[in-house]
C-alpha cells in the first residue's frame, strides 16, 4: 500500500487503475457518532477549537468506511473568527457575523492571527500522528471571495447578498484574505497536513468579466505563497459552479486538482492532463433508497475519467439526511471497480 491521493499528484507513479475516494463533509449530522459529540458542544467554533473533539470527528467516518482521506474538522469561517470578525451558528439558519471592522481587519497581524487557530493546528498534529502513514490528511481553507462574501454579508448569500462596498474596497479586502488564507494554509501543513483544499463555494455569483479579480488571481496567489515555501504539496481547487469557466480556470491558476460540482457537464470538459480531477457526483443521491441510481451514476464518472487521473467525491458537501448504507454501497464499489 501507498499513499493513494498523494500518488495521484505524482507524474512518475500513474496508478491509472485505482481511483482513491473522500468526501467532501463527510464528518457531519448523518453520522450519530457526530451529532452525540455535537451536543456536548454548545458554541459550534469552540468545537472546531476544541483539540479532543475535533480530533475525534476528524477520525469518525474512517472508521466507518474505506476512505483514502481525513479532512481536518473545522470551518472556512474560522478565519473571520481570527481575524476578529465574531461568527455564531444559529440552527436551522447557519452562520450569523457581525459587521465587519474594515480597519481591524486590514492591520490584523500573522501572530495574533495564527495564535487564535493554535488548536486548530494542534488538532491537525494529533490526527497526523493517529492517522496510518497510508491515509491522507487534508487541510483547507476558504477562498478570499467566498469569506469576503460571508463577511460583508453577515450570513449565507443563499437567499440575498450585498456587499455594500465599492470595488477598490473589495480589491483590498480580498488582498487582505489572500494573506490570512495563505498563512492559515502555510500552517496546517506545518502541522501535518499533506494536500490542502481550497473552497471557493460562492465563485458561481460571481460576474464573468470580475472572475479573474474576484476569484482566479486570489486562488493563483495563494497557490504561489503555498509553493514558495511547501513546492510539494498539492493544492485542490472547488471554484463552485462556475460552469463553462472551468477549464479557463485550470489554465488560468494551474492548481494541482481541480473539485468538480455537481452541475459540471463533464463531457464539455477540456481535460488538462496536468491536473487531478475530483468529484461531480449529486450529494442528493445518498439520501434516497435507489440503490441502483447511486452505483449508475458513480460508474459513469468512474468511466469518463478512467484513463485519467482521478479522485473520486462528490459535487458538494454529504448532507444532513444521508444514509449511512448508501455512503458505505458507494465507497465499496468505487473501490472495488
Ligand atoms: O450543526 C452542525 O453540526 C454544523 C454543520 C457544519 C459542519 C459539519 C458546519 C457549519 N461546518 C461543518 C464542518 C466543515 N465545513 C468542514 C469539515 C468537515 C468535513 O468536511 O468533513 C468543512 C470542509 C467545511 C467547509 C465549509 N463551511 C464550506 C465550504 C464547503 C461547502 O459546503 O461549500 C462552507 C461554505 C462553510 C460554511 C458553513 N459552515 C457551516 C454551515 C452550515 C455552512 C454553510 C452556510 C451556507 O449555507 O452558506
Amino acid at each position: 500500500m501507498s499513499n493513494l491521493i498523494l500518488d495521484k499528484f505524482d507524474r512518475n507513479k500513474i496508478n491509472k487503475g485505482i481511483v482513491p475516494i473522500w468526501l467532501m463533509r463527510q464528518a457531519g449530522r448523518y453520522l450519530p457518532e457526530y451529532k452525540k459529540i455535537r451536543s456536548n458542544n454548545k458554541e459550534f467554533i469552540d468545537f472546531c477549537l476544541n483539540i479532543k473533539d475535533s480530533s475525534e470527528v476528524t477520525l469518525q467516518p474512517l472508521k466507518r468506511f474505506n476512505l483514502d482521506a481525513a479532512i481536518i474538522f473545522s470551518d472556512i469561517l474560522l478565519i473571520n473568527y481570527a481575524a476578529g470578525q465574531d461568527v455564531k451558528f444559529k440552527e436551522n439558519f447557519g452562520p450569523v457575523l457581525q459587521n465587519l471592522n474594515d480597519e481591524a481587519f486590514l492591520s490584523i497581524e500573522k501572530d495574533v492571527f495564527i495564535n487564535k487557530l493554535s488548536n486548530c493546528y494542534k488538532s491537525m498534529r494529533n490526527v497526523r500522528n493517529l492517522l496510518h502513514k497510508d491515509k491522507t490528511l487534508i487541510g483547507f481553507a476558504g477562498s478570499p471571495w467566498t469569506l469576503l462574501v460571508y463577511a460583508l454579508n453577515l450570513k449565507s448569500p443563499k437567499n440575498e447578498f450585498n456587499l455594500n462596498r465599492k470595488e477598490d474596497v473589495i480589491l483590498k479586502l480580498l488582498n487582505k484574505f489572500i494573506d490570512l488564507v495563505s498563512w492559515h494554509c502555510i500552517e496546517q501543513i506545518k502541522n501535518g497536513a499533506d494536500v490542502i483544499q481550497l473552497f471557493d463555494s460562492w465563485a458561481g455569483i460571481i460576474e464573468n468579466e470580475k472572475l479573474n479579480p474576484f476569484c482566479e488571481n486570489p486562488n493563483k496567489k495563494i497557490i504561489e505563497n503555498i509553493k514558495k515555501i511547501y513546492p510539494y504539496v498539492p493544492v485542490i481547487c472547488f471554484p463552485r459552479n462556475i460552469k463553462d469557466n472551468i477549464s479557463s480556470f485550470v489554465t488560468n491558476v494551474k492548481p494541482d486538482g481541480i473539485s468538480l460540482d455537481f452541475n459540471t457537464d463533464i463531457q464539455k470538459l477540456d481535460i488538462d492532463s496536468n491536473v487531478v480531477y475530483q468529484g461531480g457526483m449529486r450529494p442528493d443521491l445518498l439520501t434516497t433508497d435507489d440503490e441502483n441510481e447511486i452505483i449508475k451514476e458513480a460508474k459513469r464518472y468512474l468511466d469518463f475519467f478512467k484513463d485519467k487521473r482521478y479522485i473520486f467525491n462528490l459535487g458538494h458537501g454529504v448532507l444532513p439526511n444521508t444514509k449511512i448504507k448508501n455512503v458505505e454501497k458507494l465507497v465499496n464499489f468505487v473501490k472495488n471497480y
